[in-house]
């Protein structure tokens, strides 16, 4: 049976990418930080079977003793400071964790491994924040990066440690250039949840309106239940490599509010919507838009479920998990 270990288990993809690995028979280990995680129940009652570990990617020893109670042939490195606004007012601890995280936690790896460095391989969960100013429409894996945040600064720095592991050491070292990809599981401080819990209450009355930032920018957004399939089949390759894993198709924050107000019936949603410079970034990153070939002629990997069912599929489970919260 084959063991992985995930950082980030507690994060929208942990859960996911963990369903997938125990559905493909794997033994999985998820690391779990703090004393009292608000998570640890929530992990416990989605995947029941993932052995969680204590432990947190700026704590170097506490990374060598997961390896070693866990033995993994794969390791993802999903743990990371995620929300691209709240690095700006976070820089210090968000370079420590999205980016000395990753070289902790490959440094562990390669020290775990020992000799036989390909015995462990490694995924880091980089981001397509890492083309910020985007130098090229769309953006590939050979694209110039050109960070507009904190966050995206700290991504650059792990993807480039991960190449460096591979070049240097040889090591199954690969870095996944995600693009937005989001799930009735993600984070209520992103635009699509915020965006989909919104609508759902503006519909059964719970509140009146929703406030945004930019509704001009545009992101290239696909599923978390796809996109963690190409993590694995990275890790299935011959070599490590590096890959851009997107849709190639990009939407904006209008596009994304008219498909999920058009949902629950409601055709001009511009009296619903406010703006506040509160939402708006320092430094905006305006056109996502990622060409997936590579993965898709190497890896084989197609995403299934497209925008418009995503957002829907958003809009319906908050609409369910709304009634059952407020008795409607
Ligand atoms: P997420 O839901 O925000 O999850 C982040 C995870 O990192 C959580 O489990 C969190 O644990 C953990 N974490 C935070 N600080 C940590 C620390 N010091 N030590 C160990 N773990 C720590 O993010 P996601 O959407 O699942 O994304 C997974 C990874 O992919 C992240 O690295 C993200 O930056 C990257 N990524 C995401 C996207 C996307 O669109 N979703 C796109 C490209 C790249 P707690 O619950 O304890 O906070
Ligand atoms: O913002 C605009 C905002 O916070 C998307 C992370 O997973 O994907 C994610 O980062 C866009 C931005 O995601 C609001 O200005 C407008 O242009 O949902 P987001 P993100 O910043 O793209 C990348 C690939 C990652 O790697 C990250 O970890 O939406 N926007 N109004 C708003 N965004 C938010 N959050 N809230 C608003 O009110």
């Amino acid at each position: 049976m084959p063991s992985a270990l995930i950082t980030g288990i507690t994060g929208q993809d942990g859960l996911y990418l963990s369903e997938l690995l125990l559905a493909k028979g794997y033994e999985v280990y998820g690391l779990i930080r703090g004393q009292n995680n608000p998570k640890y129940e929530l992990v416990r009652e989605l995947v029941p079977d993932v052995k969680l570990l204590t432990g947190d990617l700026t704590d170097f020893s506490s990374l060598i003793r997961a390896l070693e109670v866990a033995k993994p042939d794969e390791v993802y490195n999903l743990g990371a400071i995620s929300f691209v606004a709240y690095s700006w007012e976070n820089a210090l601890v968000t370079s420590d964790v999205t980016g000395k995280g990753v070289l902790n936690m490959i440094e562990a790896v390669r020290l775990y491994a020992g000799d036989d460095l390909n015995q462990v391989k490694f995924y880091q969960a980089s981001s397509s924040e890492m083309f910020g100013k985007v130098q090229e429409v769309p953006q590939r894996e050979s694209t110039l990066l050109w960070p507009r945040s904190p966050y995206g600064v700290a991504k650059v720095f792990g993807h480039y440690m991960t190449i460096n592991y591979r070049e240097s050491y040889g090591m199954h070292a690969s870095s996944g250039i995600l693009f937005n990809h989001e799930s009735p599981r993600r984070g209520p401080e992103f635009v699509t949840r915020k965006v989909s819990q919104a609508v759902a209450r503006i519909s059964l009355g719970l509140q009146e309106d929703i406030t945004l930032g930019n509704l001009d920018a545009k992101r290239d957004w696909g599923f978390a239940g796809d996109y963690v399939d190409a993590m694995w089949r990275m890790l299935q390759q011959p070599e490590g490599d590096d890959y851009v894993v997107a849709t190639g198709e990009t939407h904006s924050i209008r596009e994304l509010l008219d498909i999920a107000f058009a949902h629950v019936g409601i055709e001009d949603w511009g009296h619903l919507v406010k703006q506040d410079p509160r939402f708006m970034r320092p430094a905006e990153v305006d056109l996502l838009i990622g060409d997936p070939t590579k993965a898709q002629e190497k890896l084989g990997w197609t995403r299934q479920v497209d925008f418009p069912t995503l957002v829907t599929m958003m809009v319906e489970n908050d609409l369910a998990e709304q009634r059952a919260l407020n008795g409607r």
